[in-house]
């Protein structure tokens, strides 16, 4: 009976009463208070705070503002656990957690992505300066505060630290912006232009807009498809502009609106980016992101070049691993997908490098040791340190698309050469082969067999690798292409093709085989329209020869001996991609029907017109 009962014991500790034993320790170990914090105009920030029962001690503070809710609201209501981590958690901070301005409980007006004002005038307000009001009354007002102060924040919360970054507060020593937003028209929203459907349209109907900005604890109940089936709710539901026909969700969506009615990189998105003001820091920083993070990749990037950039001098640190959106917060790190990365890589960041970052600059423990960059080499599945990223060591080399399907590092040498295929937006190739409604993130590493397989999916590869090649940092797509249409769109792919005896993973799905299992590494659109300007688009001239030059995000893998580079050009990556018509028109989403048509594009890989990815090779 007793091994018994230790057997139980085991197992509940094991499926979850771990989360249990979070919430259990976060009740035990903190009181909850919430108060209201009133900015320098007299608005008034609804914030929750969890403070050590153990008063004997002084805490630094550890704060996250968000625009998704403080809940649980009420003070015996207490959150699952506290902070970045359990861990942190459990080392002893004072955990504040805020509603930005205008959002749930607190007051005021919101404003997505608020723009930060760089010259501020009496009144003036931005997050910066809601945070330094927050800060200045937090170090004054609780009781057993060392006075120092950091932020952390995932996603929209992460744009939240990153704009906090500026507030100036001498309190404020550490700040962790991860997966940050940074420029919304290339973040969550477009990829040069082409928009993230699913993705957005799922999202906005629970992003519930307050229309009377009283506080309010009630939200949006989710958008039900009515099917599981994205692709075919997204085809049936036409030009995007049907959807502001819905009576509800949609059709009264701000913020989905604002998507649709601003298609170019104008005004209204250049104010939302924050990158252009992350100067004079005086803090420590640290980036953090996930190779495979399909929401916020330029922003986890762009912010730390944007920091490292304009703030020379100030430790800003970057960590990048195998993790989707988020994942380096939750879970182990181990697996995505198919695919196997050797090694518990969040739980690794979380006990070693999150809380060594804020134990050090909130608490003076430990050292001051950390890497510029550390970063996670896919393929090889191990963690590398570099003085800089991306590293100076990686040197640039052009991969050439060739005739029948090959890729080298050979530049063509056919006069005339190209490979064509015919597009159509009403039968646009999938961008995933399974049934789904949103935009599963496991699409950044699944098996790309199924594309290269359609003939409206240009496919090229290297031979067999005879020795490992590491792609390290950003890649340039350089095409030249004609299309008989007046617009398209163009989707690179970047693959690792499994050798055919490679072996199954714990993880590899019952229908998968990883023998000769072809990884999306990176991938990326072009909405050709934009080819020669993101805030004026301008059509194709039929046939005639052009360049579609854009960049796919960094990467660092291993293309392992034995493995091969894949390289795949399509027009349609539906739904995770919107369709373009094919045909010119000044607002895709106000479209008719009737202009989305088939096209033929060519892609040319000849000595006068070559096609290439410009890649960082890493010896
Ligand atoms: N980055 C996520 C998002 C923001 C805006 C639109 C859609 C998604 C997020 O904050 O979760």
């Amino acid at each position: 009976m007793k091994n018994f009962v230790s057997l139980v014991l085991i197992f509940c500790s094991f499926v979850g009463f771990s989360q249990t034993n979070d919430a259990d320790y976060a009740r035990k170990n903190y009181i909850k208070k919430e108060i209201y914090v009133s900015m320098r105009d007299g608005v008034k920030l609804f914030t929750s705070i969890y403070l050590p029962k153990d008063s004997t001690k002084k805490y630094p503070i550890l704060m996250q503002r968000t625009p998704y809710s403080v809940a649980p609201y009420g003070d015996g209501k207490y959150r699952n656990s506290l902070g970045p981590s359990a861990e942190l958690m459990r080392d002893g901070y004072i955990f504040v957690y805020q509603d930005v301005r205008g959002r749930w409980m607190s007051e005021g007006i919101f404003a997505e992505m608020r723009p930060h004002i760089d010259e501020k005038k009496a009144g003036d307000i931005d997050e910066s300066t809601d945070t330094y009001d927050t800060i200045e009354w937090l170090v004054k007002s609780l009781s057993y505060n060392t006075g120092k102060l950091g932020m952390w924040g995932i996603s929209y919360p992460g744009f939240y630290a990153s704009a906090g970054l500026m507030a100036g507060h001498p309190a404020l020593v550490a700040s962790s912006p991860q997966a940050p937003m940074a420029d919304l028209w290339r973040d969550d929203s477009f990829h040069n232009g082409a928009f993230m459907l699913p993705h957005n349209f799922g999202f906005y109907p629970s992003f519930t807009n307050r229309t009377d900005g009283k506080p309010t604890q009630s939200y949006n109940k989710p958008f039900s498809f009515g099917t599981p089936d994205g692709y075919k709710y997204y085809l049936n539901l036409g030009p995007l502009k049907n959807s502001l026909n819905f009576a509800d969700y949609h059709g009264k969506d701000p913020y989905w609106k604002a998507n649709l009615e601003h298609p170019n990189y104008d005004e209204f998105w250049k104010a939302h980016n924050i990158l252009n003001h992350h100067n004079k820091i005086k803090h420590a920083v640290m980036i953090v992101g996930g190779w495979y993070d399909a929401e916020d990749l330029y922003g986890t990037f762009k912010t730390y070049q944007s920091v490292e950039a304009k703030n020379p001098g100030i430790s800003n640190t970057f960590v990048v691993g195998p993790w989707v959106h988020g994942g380096w917060a939750r879970g182990d790190g181990e697996t995505l997908g198919n695919v196997n990365f050797g090694q518990k890589t969040a739980i690794y960041y979380r006990e070693n490098i999150e809380r060594k970052f804020f134990n050090y600059y909130l608490k003076g423990e430990g050292d001051n040791v950390f890497a510029e960059a550390l970063m996670y080499e896919t393929g090889t599945n191990k963690w590398r340190n570099f003085t800089e990223w991306p590293p100076k060591a990686a040197k640039e080399k052009d991969l050439f698309l060739l005739p029948n399907g090959k890729l080298s590092f050979d530049a063509p040498s056919d006069k005339k050469s190209f490979s064509e295929y015919i597009s159509d937006p009403n039968k646009p190739v999938p961008s995933s082969d399974y049934i789904t409604s949103g935009m599963p993130r496991e699409y950044m590493v699944d098996d790309q067999r199924f594309a290269s397989r359609r003939p409206d999916v240009l496919t090229f590869q290297t031979d067999i690798l005879e020795n490992d090649i590491t792609l390290a940092g950003n890649i340039l797509a350089n095409l030249k292409v004609s299309t008989t249409g007046t617009d398209a769109d163009f989707i690179v792919k970047v693959i690792d093709v499994y050798p055919d005896d490679a072996k199954d993973n714990a993880n590899t799905a019952k229908h998968i085989k990883m023998a000769g299992y072809q990884q999306m590494v990176r991938s990326e659109a072009m909405r050709g329209k934009f080819r020669k300007s993101i805030e004026n688009p301008v059509p194709f001239k039929p046939n005639k020869v052009e360049e579609v030059n854009f960049e796919l995000q960094d990467i660092l893998h291993t293309f392992q001996k034995g493995h091969r580079i894949m390289v795949q050009v399509q027009s349609t990556f539906f739904p995770i991609i919107d369709r373009n018509p094919q045909k010119f028109v000044p607002n895709i989403f106000f479209a008719e029907s009737s202009d989305f048509q088939s096209a033929t594009h060519k892609v040319y890989h000849e000595k006068k017109n070559a096609s290439s990815l410009k890649v960082r090779i890493l010896e």
